[in-house]
């Protein structure tokens, strides 16, 4: 039976579902760069070199094996402009007698994969993505009978499943979790590790030039464009990631430094959700270095909970709750984005730092995305379709299963606390504590109001007013309400009135 195997962007692993008992004589795999994957949301720049320079050297590593592969440049004349007319123009030309799929990573392309089961012709087989630690249905089965879902406990499953740092039924340690430790800003001198970058090959500048002329006016620079785009330089920035940056992961997890765009984050997320590297391959290596004394218990836990806990975790929601979950407004923010996400032009020095990096790599930080450009939009109470789209387009590591939840419900509880026990609000002093971003900002971060007033401050008491009815009943907010409780009508009257003043001066996005 000739079979033909269509292989997606991100599902770019030697070990996909899609090619178990694929037969060299016989069958043939299909990957296709097209115009409606690049533009549905108009991608960063570096995620659209990252996404087809990476297509492009697996394709070669297949047909050096020895697979047929059919393969469309994004610049080939008569290339198809979507999946649906590549696989249609595919099975028309070969007629194969199967076609074989891997379960995809967003609700729109499964819907896809189902009209393509009913229409295409021949039998379509849509398999489980078995890259990940859960199937879909462990996760819906463990999610049975909650009221709400916490990672946490799921995260203990996860650990007693896998054997990830434990000792028979015990976590090594004696501890689930040490992020206690974890939340340390970073201190004058502390020396940061140099990160690798991997220079464009010729095939990827061919990319990189491809991209500036079909899609220049999207988002972001190529400028030091360094990537990794085969699986080698995957495992390259793995170890180099062990090695040199994980020992300290855990202590400054949570800070952020002006200049530096990296701090001790791993960067693999983008590889790793192309399928360039595998889950457990980092969770084992990372187990490894504390074994081997190359790396203390509180980085390796809190790196392995990020990839065992949150990723399974934000997965089985998404797959769980779509397509609903993407509808839903919880806290009815409606305002459009402000025009400095796209120019980070704005005098909030921590929002221009972390917009700013994000051009300039497709990247920022879990606490950047979460504290400063996530928070911003909660408490300005921006759309959660406005955030999402931005988030989807912004970073090279973003697929909807993971940028939804974690956009959605962790920065903007739309999903009412399915997915976060409480709003991730925070006022200025915050941004302060963790990052060197308020000094040299126009505004003070201890300052509540006024003209020198960090906006984060009044925009926070401002969201805790407008969200009464919605959060004041919630354990986790008892303490910020009480404040509120004890706060003059006069004083809640002039933080509305400022926060509205400065919200309605901010230019929304063209
Ligand atoms: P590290 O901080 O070094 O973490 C190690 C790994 O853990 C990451 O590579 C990633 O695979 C995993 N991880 C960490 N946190 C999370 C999380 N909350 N959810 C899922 N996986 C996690 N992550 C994405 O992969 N794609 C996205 O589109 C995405 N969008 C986000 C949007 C918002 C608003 C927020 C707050 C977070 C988002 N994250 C997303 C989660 C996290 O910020 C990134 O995974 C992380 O910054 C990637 O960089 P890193 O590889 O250096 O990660
Ligand atoms: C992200 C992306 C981009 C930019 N381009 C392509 C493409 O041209 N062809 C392709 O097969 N996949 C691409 N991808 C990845 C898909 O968008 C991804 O498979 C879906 O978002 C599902 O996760
Ligand atoms: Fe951001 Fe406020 Fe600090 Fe300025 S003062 S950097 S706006 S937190």
């Amino acid at each position: 039976m000739s079979r033909l195997v269509l292989l997606l962007g991100d599902q770019l692993s030697r070990s996909i579902s899609a090619l178990e008992g694929f037969d060299p004589a016989r069958d043939r795999i299909l990957m296709a760069e097209v115009a409606s994957e690049a533009t549905y949301v108009r991608h960063h720049k570096q995620k659209l070199v990252m996404v087809f320079a990476a297509m492009r050297h697996f394709a070669e590593s297949l047909r050096a094996e020895g697979l047929a592969v059919e393969y469309w440049r994004i610049e080939d004349p008569g290339n198809p402009g979507s999946l649906d007319a590549a696989l249609r123009l595919a099975v028309d030309w070969h007629r194969p007698e199967a076609v074989i799929l891997t379960e995809p990573g967003e609700w729109r392309v499964l819907e896809m994969m189902r009209d393509w089961a009913e229409t295409l012709g021949p039998p379509v087989e849509i398999r489980p993505d078995t890259r990940f630690f859960a199937r879909i249905e462990d996760f819906a089965r463990w999610a049975e009978g909650r009221k709400t879902y916490r990672m946490e406990f799921f995260y203990r499953e996860m650990r007693r499943k896998t054997g990830l740092l434990m000792e028979g039924e015990q976590p090594v340690g004696g501890q689930w979790n040490f992020d206690a430790e974890n939340r340390k800003s970073l201190p004058a001198g502390h020396h940061l590790p140099e990160r690798l970058r991997f220079p464009p090959d010729a095939l990827t500048r061919e990319v990189m030039a491809v991209v500036e002329a079909r899609f220049g006016g999207h988002f972001g620079s190529l400028d030091g464009f360094g990537w990794p785009v085969t699986r080698d330089q995957a495992l390259e920035a793995l170890d180099h990631f062990i090695a040199d940056a994980l020992p300290w992961f855990g202590d400054y997890q949570d800070a952020m430094k002006r200049g530096e765009d990296f701090v001790h984050h791993a960067l693999l997320a983008p590889a790793l959700n192309m399928g360039l590297l595998l889950p457990e391959e980092i969770c084992r290596a990372a187990e490894r270095a504390w074994f081997e004394g190359r790396a203390p218990l509180n980085a390796v836990e809190g790196f392995i909970r990020q990839i065992l806990g949150w990723r399974e975790y934000v997965r089985g929601l998404y797959w769980l709750e779509m397509p609903g979950y993407a509808e839903t407004n919880a806290l009815a923010a409606h305002r459009p984005l402000p025009d400095f996400y796209w120019t980070g032009r704005t005098d909030l020095r921590c929002l221009a730092e972390v917009v700013q990096a994000t051009a300039r790599n497709a990247y920022a930080h879990h606490i950047q995305r979460l504290m400063v450009t996530g928070n911003f939009a909660l408490l300005a109470g921006i759309a959660p379709k406005a955030v999402e789209e931005w988030y989807l387009l912004v970073y090279a590591d973003a697929y909807e299963w993971v940028e939804l939840p974690n956009t959605h419900g962790m920065a903007l509880f739309a999903d009412g606390g399915l997915l976060a026990s409480k709003p991730y609000a925070a006022s200025g002093a915050y941004i302060d504590r963790m990052s060197d971003y308020c000094t040299g900002c126009h505004y003070d971060p201890g300052v509540k109001s006024g003209p020198k007033a960090c906006p984060f401050n009044y925009l926070y008491w401002n969201f805790l007013i407008a969200n009464e009815k919605r959060l004041s009943g919630n354990p986790r907010m008892a303490m910020p309400y009480r404040t509120l409780a004890k706060m003059a009508p006069a004083r809640k009257a002039e933080i509305v009135a400022e926060a509205n003043a400065f919200l309605d001066s901010l230019p929304a996005a063209q």
